[in-house]
Formats: C-alpha cells, sequence, structure tokens
C-alpha cells in the first residue's frame, strides 16, 4: 500500500508488544502516552507523519464505570493531547492556518454516542445521547476534532464507526466471547457461556472494511466526517444462535443470562445508514454478519489447546458494575433487522492509497 507504519505504545515493558510483533512484525514503535503531552509532541516530531489514526481510547464500555476519571483522560482528553501535538509541530496558530502537506487525522469516533437514539437509522445529522462514560468522553473528542477543523484549518475527520469485530477482537466484547465459547464448548473445554443482555442490538460489521473506509477518509480533498455500518442490525441473541449454530451447537443448551453482565445504562439498538460514505467514498461492507461470525468461530475453534482452553468465567475487569436497583430482568427477546438501501449504488468517487506515506496510529 506504500504505507510506514508507526504504532504508539506506552508503559515500560508493555507485554502487548510482543503479541503485536508476532501479528505485524513491520510496524515501527515510538514510545508515548496520551496522558503525556510532552511525550505526543516528541512522537510527532520523531515520526513526522503524513497522517495519523486515533484508535487508542479505553474502549470496553463497562470499564468506562469502573473508571470513568481516567476514561475522560485517555479516551476524551487524549484526542486534545494527540490534535495539540499535531497543531504545535505543524506551527499552526490561530492566525496562520496550515499549508499544503499537513498532517491529516482521524478519530474513531463511535455509534456509542448515538447511544439512546432518537431515530433509526442514524446518520450525521443524527443527534447523540451517550449511556456511558465512554460515549460521553468520544463526543468530547468528536466535537474536539470538528472544531480543529473549523478553528485551525486542520484536516481532522472523525469516522463515527459502528461495532466492528474480527479474529483479533478482545475477548471480552460480545462476538468474541460468543466465538470464544462456542469453541471451548466444541472442543469440551467448557459446557457454558455467561453473558448479560441477549435482546440488544448492534450494526456488526468486519473491522477489515472499516479500516479500508478510515484510508478512504483521508484521502479525501475535503475533509467531513462518515458513518460507517452495514445497514443491518442483529440481537446478541440472534449472534449467539448464529455462532452456535455455525458448530452445530444449540445455544439454548450452552446459554446462561447472568446480572454480572447488565450494564447500569445500555444502548438497545444500532443501526448505520452509511449512504454518506457510500456515495462520497465509494465505501461499501464486503463481508456480512453470517460470514463474520463464521470467520470467528472457525479462527477460535483452530487455535491452539492453551489459548481455547483458557476460562471465560466473569472476572471484575470483564463484568459490568451492576444493573440500577430495580431495572427490570432482562429477557431474550427477537427485533426485526434494519436493513439500509443497497440497489442503485452511485458510482461515487473512490479514494486510493497511492504514494508512499507515513502514518501513525495511537493504540492502547
Ligand atoms: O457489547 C451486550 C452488551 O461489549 C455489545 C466497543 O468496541 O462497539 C463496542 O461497544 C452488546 C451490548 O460492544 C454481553 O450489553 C450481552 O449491548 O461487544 P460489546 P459495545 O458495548 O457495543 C462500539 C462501537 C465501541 O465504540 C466500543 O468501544 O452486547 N452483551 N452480554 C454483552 N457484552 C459483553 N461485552 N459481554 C457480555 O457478556
Amino acid at each position: 500500500m506504500g504505507y510506514e507504519v508507526w504504532g504508539l505504545v506506552r508503559g515500560q515493558g508493555n507485554p502487548r508488544v510482543r503479541h503485536l510483533r508476532q501479528l505485524v512484525g513491520d510496524v515501527r514503535l515510538v514510545r508515548a502516552d496520551l496522558l503525556d503531552q510532552g511525550s505526543l509532541i516528541s512522537a510527532v516530531e520523531r515520526v513526522q507523519p503524513d497522517e495519523v489514526y486515533n484508535l487508542a481510547a479505553i474502549s470496553y464500555v463497562p470499564m468506562s464505570w469502573q473508571q470513568a476519571e481516567l476514561t475522560g483522560e485517555v479516551t476524551g482528553l487524549g484526542v486534545l493531547r494527540l490534535l495539540e501535538a499535531i497543531r504545535v509541530c505543524s506551527g499552526i496558530s490561530a492566525s496562520r492556518s496550515p499549508g499544503g502537506g499537513q498532517i491529516r487525522f482521524y478519530q474513531a469516533s463511535t455509534s456509542e454516542m448515538f447511544g439512546q437514539v432518537s431515530e433509526s437509522p442514524q446518520n450525521e445529522r443524527t443527534p447523540f445521547h451517550p449511556r456511558s462514560p465512554y460515549g460521553v468522553a468520544k463526543v468530547y473528542g468528536h466535537f474536539l476534532t470538528q472544531n480543529y477543523r473549523e478553528s485551525y484549518g486542520m484536516y481532522a475527520v472523525s469516522g463515527i464507526m459502528f461495532n466492528h469485530e474480527s479474529p483479533r477482537r478482545g475477548a471480552e466484547f460480545v462476538t468474541r466471547k460468543v466465538s470464544l465459547g462456542v469453541a471451548r464448548i466444541k472442543l469440551g473445554y467448557e459446557r457454558k457461556v455467561r453473558l448479560g443482555n441477549l435482546s440488544a442490538s448492534r450494526d456488526w460489521g468486519y473491522a477489515g472494511d472499516y479500516v479500508r473506509a478510515m484510508q478512504f477518509m483521508l484521502a479525501q480533498d475535503a475533509p467531513s466526517d462518515y458513518v460507517i455500518g452495514t445497514g443491518v442490525t442483529h440481537s446478541v441473541e440472534k449472534l449467539v444462535d448464529t455462532a452456535f449454530s455455525a458448530a452445530g451447537l444449540n445455544w439454548r443448551d450452552h446459554v446462561v443470562t447472568d446480572t454480572a453482565f447488565i450494564r447500569p445504562a445500555e444502548v438497545d439498538r444500532l443501526c448505520a445508514d452509511a449512504s454518506k460514505a457510500r456515495d462520497e467514498l465509494g465505501w461499501e461492507p464486503k463481508i456480512g454478519f453470517e460470514e463474520l461470525v463464521a470467520m470467528m468461530v472457525d479462527a477460535d475453534t483452530e487455535l491452539p489447546p492453551a489459548a481455547t482452553a483458557r476460562s471465560s468465567r466473569p472476572s471484575p475487569g470483564n463484568a459490568a458494575p451492576g444493573p440500577r436497583p430495580g431495572r427490570p430482568d432482562v429477557r431474550p427477546g427477537r427485533r426485526r433487522p434494519c436493513r439500509s438501501r443497497r440497489s442503485g449504488l452511485p458510482p461515487g468517487r473512490r479514494a486510493g492509497a497511492g504514494g508512499s506515506r507515513r502514518a501513525g496510529t495511537a493504540g492502547r
């Protein structure tokens, strides 16, 4: 693709570095921390990136109730520090706008900002009503990115990404928890998977498709924000059914609901209207829900036994802080999928990668 990719790593002896090296050996690393303004300025000075992708966050929603202040610092103020690092290193001030060759900035915004939705499907104009400290922090980062674009003329954009998954997803998120659970049950290591709210619905897509959208967004003539999602939504129950069926199992024999995984405030249903991305970027997802779930179940079933055999019991680190008192019990329920219009796609402008560029990614 012509990219030289740098990743940001924090902390001393960060154990994730070894894992990262095994996955993608050719990524170069620079040390910095989203909590430390000076370190970000040094990192931008050292790498001299053409593009910066801020994918870093405390991104597990239940964790954001347990560590609300840290979530605000990293997921919210981290965006400010990164934008400031780019602004300072580029010599941009209120009276001096950037010239050509400026650093382009991508902010990973999220469908969690829509939260308790006021309309469905959600597009770039749908009002935000976040339901967790994570969602609130992301709204701050989203508006700050817009503000730096408007205040300083920076090429700074947000992708409002709906849930994007792959076999690399963390085991605490529901798709991977289910695919790992199915693999463990299939291989005889466990008999049950404990889950929370089965009636919540999400618009789940494949992470690889969403990364392509990020790249397109930074390759446009003018910066703008885009909703990225498939336009098809499924309940957690449907996810569970699809995953267990892919392994020839009946989910009702193995899934237990556990209030430890119910959130204090839930986002009930999300569904993307990504028509702006389709029309202006020429973007559309290539991998659908069934294919994605089968891919994740297959990958986990083929993991080395030691990785598959690890316990999936709830722990304080991956359980939600618990339902509000008086909250009604959550029962499995079915909802109708929300579909986007898929026919008659205009050709749109397709943005290619092209050229040799330096991209910095911040991930936590
Ligand atoms: O939950 C329900 C849970 O944790 C999805 C992050 O990447 O996407 C992700 O946020 C749904 C929720 O993802 C369990 O209550 C039921 O309704 O996989 P999740 P999320 O909260 O939607 C957005 C776009 C982001 O930006 C976030 O960073 O599944 N659910 N039972 C469960 N969820 C989990 N994790 N574990 C359960 O046992």
